[in-house]
């Protein structure tokens, strides 16, 4: 080498390097990623009456947290007197009481009425001497937390912060995660990993994740944790448990975040406890009061319980004879005393039954209403079947006005790629919701959590668990701007708007390559992972893609409408009527409502053999600008999480083009129509994409 190239090699290693270069993020600190903020007066003070409670606490750390790393030093902490004054330009945390006992800012007072328990106050404050600082007030000191978060966020997204002014509370009052962990740390339909609960470890060892994961879920005004997977076992509720429980309670609480627990119906019985799971024996009864207040000496605000009875195998009181009503009214009974709840779910189909399965909840659960408990509450999917790409919301949403409804999200994606596959659903919560918002009380989302670095499984998967939170508080917010506050304070504020861009497109891509045009269920047995629609031999009618699709050499789709399974008369009578006719559906729920041959006439002039293959071709194509998208935002990222994200996107590819292939193989092979032209013909024979198999696929027990 000579002289001179050594020079510039030389010179070149010591040029510093890009922003995106230097950092090398793995992800862990999610959306709570504080960066420096140049040129930006930020406090220097953090004033509050009192030292506060384990809540106020945790406002302040975090506070701290990101000033020090936005300021680049530790702001003060000052815990004022009656009369003293904050310094100019600082932080100041004061609930309703503490304005109060100050004598000051009945405005204040007056801007919390109406906020309840949870809500909070922003404000940027002008005293008559001059004096100015942000007054972050609420009427509870959870409030105050959320409040901080609130704060946090505007500065980490660039917002003006002199000129503050947000009074927000959150719309549902139960904002629960549901964790379908298992006690020997595996996860249903889990793609990060591990469970983050170290049962074996607690409850002596209370990992510092815990409170990262309590931290991240209070930054989202998520209030609930469900620990365990509805599919329950017995010793969950055994004493070693509950403690392990009670330790997980004790470093969540101060973050405004209530345990549950999922519990097995038989429990008692399975304990050999009782003689009996029947719930109107007065022994079982007896037994689940003794529980609940066992429960409760260790953990006193004690969420309740979920309950998945008489479904996928899963016992219930229909074993006994008895309603779901009866079941979940008596172990209402034995958590009242406690203002503990029960969630019951509304998620059944029984296999004797040999009605079409997306009208069997409606059917047990809609004769019902009225006759649960006050403390009761029916959680009920998203839509009829079970977190497709897409599908209609549940009939039931509208169909029990004198029962609270939780709506229950899948935000890991089993049905939608896992977590290699990108698809933000922000989108798809956002059109369920839509429709169904009136009815809604609550929100519960299938969490997608575990102990990867990336806490989901991949940096975008993050945007799932941050859009639930954010729905969950308003149901009313949109899913583009949920997109673009999450890609600000993940990414940064230059990239938001083209990520933003990627994920707005992203679901939509997975129906098209996987699902499209109403077509439901047609993922691999038990693992759902890749495309099967050939599948038609499983034991239970609706465990068969091919019971959903319905498809034969005339035509395509599952009838719902009066001269088929009248799924539809479920749904409000004016919406009923509307889609009894296919030309009056909505493109995306066609075959879902309708059987069409396939030269039925779309609006776009094709073909419905032709638009089907053009919705699968569209959805690779999707996938491909994705992936170019993400080129293109090289600059911007940092080259870790660049790299991580395009490596999934390239998996991504080859996937939708495998679901288009193999779809188009075996649909073409029942429809017998040659391609249009232009329509590339599966690399493949059908058998070779019915020949692959996936023994172990993640997720599946
Ligand atoms: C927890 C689907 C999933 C199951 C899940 C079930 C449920 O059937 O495949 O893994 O079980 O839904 O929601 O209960």
């Amino acid at each position: 080498m000579v002289i001179w190239q050594r020079v510039v090699l030389a010179l070149a290693l010591l040029l510093p390097l890009t922003a995106a270069q230097a950092e090398q993020e793995d992800g862990y600190e999610l959306w709570l990623r504080y960066r420096t903020l140049a040129g930006v007066a930020l406090p220097k003070q953090i004033a509050l009456a009192t030292p506060g409670s384990p809540t106020v606490q945790a406002a302040v750390q975090e506070l701290q947290r990101g000033l020090r790393a936005m300021a680049g030093k530790e702001p003060s902490l000052a815990v004022l007197s009656a009369g003293a004054q904050p310094a100019s330009g600082a932080i100041v945390l004061a609930t309703r009481t503490q304005l109060a006992a100050s004598g000051g800012q009945a405005a204040v007072a007056g801007a919390l009425e109406g906020l309840g328990d949870e809500g909070y106050l922003l404000r940027s404050m002008c005293e008559p001497n001059g004096r100015r600082y942000t007054l972050i007030a609420a009427n509870k000191d959870i409030g105050l937390l959320y409040g901080a978060f609130a704060w946090l966020q505007a500065a980490q997204l660039g917002k003006r912060l002199d000129a503050l002014d947000e009074r927000n509370a959150p719309k549902l009052a139960r904002r629960v995660l549901n964790h379908w962990d298992n006690l020997d740390r595996t996860v249903e339909r889990g793609y990060s990993g591990e469970s983050i609960w170290n049962w074996w470890e607690l409850p002596d060892i209370r990992d510092q994740r815990y409170i990262d994961y309590a931290r991240a879920n209070a930054s989202l005004g998520i209030n609930g944790t469900v620990l365990n997977n509805v599919n329950s076992k017995p010793e969950i509720l055994t004493a070693p448990w509950i403690a392990k429980a009670a330790a997980l309670a004790d470093v969540l609480r101060p973050y405004g975040l209530r345990v549950y627990l999922s519990v097995r119906w038989s429990t008692p019985l399975e304990l050999k406890q009782t003689r009996t799971a029947d719930p109107l024996d007065p022994q079982v009864a007896q037994w689940w009061r003794d529980k609940a207040d066992e429960i409760y000496r260790v953990i006193p605000d004690f969420g309740g319980f979920l309950v998945k009875a008489n479904s996928e195998g899963q016992p219930g009181p229909q074993d006994y004879h008895r309603t779901h009503a009866e079941g979940a009214n008596m172990l209402a009974a034995a958590l009242a005393p406690h203002k503990g709840i029960v969630m019951w779910r509304a998620f059944v189909y029984a296999s004797e039954q040999p009605d079409d399965r997306a009208k069997q909840a409606y059917s047990d659960f809609a004769p019902l209403d009225g006759k649960f408990a006050p403390n009761v509450v029916v959680q009920v999917k998203n839509g009829p079947l079970d977190f497709q790409p897409r599908e209609p919301v549940h009939p039931l949403f509208g169909a029990m006005p004198k029962t609270p409804l939780m709506m229950e999200f899948q935000v890991t994606k089993e049905y939608l790629g896992f977590a290699t596959n990108l698809a933000y659903l922000g989108t798809l919560y956002e059109e369920t919701l839509r429709d169904a918002a009136p009815a809604v009380a609550g929100m519960a989302g299938v969490a997608n959590i575990g102990s990867s670095r990336t806490w989901s499984g991949s940096h975008f998967d993050q945007a799932n668990w941050y859009a639930f939170g954010r729905l969950a508080w308003n149901p009313q917010a949109r899913a583009r701007d949920i997109a673009l506050e999450w890609a600000g304070r993940t990414f940064s504020a230059k990239a938001a708007p083209d990520i933003a861009g990627l994920m707005m497109m992203s679901r939509e891509a997975v129906v098209d390559y996987m699902t499209p045009l109403g077509l439901t269920h047609l993922m691999g047995t038990g693992h759902h992972y890749g495309p099967a629609p050939w599948v038609s031999d499983l034991a239970r009618p609706e465990w068969n893609p091919a019971y959903y699709h319905r498809a034969h050499s005339k035509g395509i789709g599952f009838d719902r409408t009066a001269t088929g399974s009248n799924a539809l008369a479920q749904y409000a009578p004016a919406l009923a009527q509307r889609w009894s006719d296919p030309r009056n559906t909505p493109p995306e729920y066609l075959l879902w409502f309708h059987h069409l041959p396939w030269d039925y006439a779309m609006p776009s002039g094709r073909t419905l053999w032709a638009e089907l293959l053009a919705h699968y071709d569209s959805g690779v194509a999707a996938v491909a600008e994705m992936q170019q998208r993400w080129q293109r935002l090289k600059p911007l990222i940092d080259a870790r999480r660049h790299q991580e994200v395009a490596q999934r996107l390239a998996v991504q590819r080859q996937e939708a083009q495998w679901w288009r292939d193999a779809s188009i193989a075996y649909f073409q092979s029942v429809s017998k129509l040659p391609l249009p032209a232009g329509v590339q013909a599966p690399p493949h024979s059908l058998e070779y994409y019915k020949s692959l198999h996936f023994p172990f696929a993640p997720g599946h027990g």
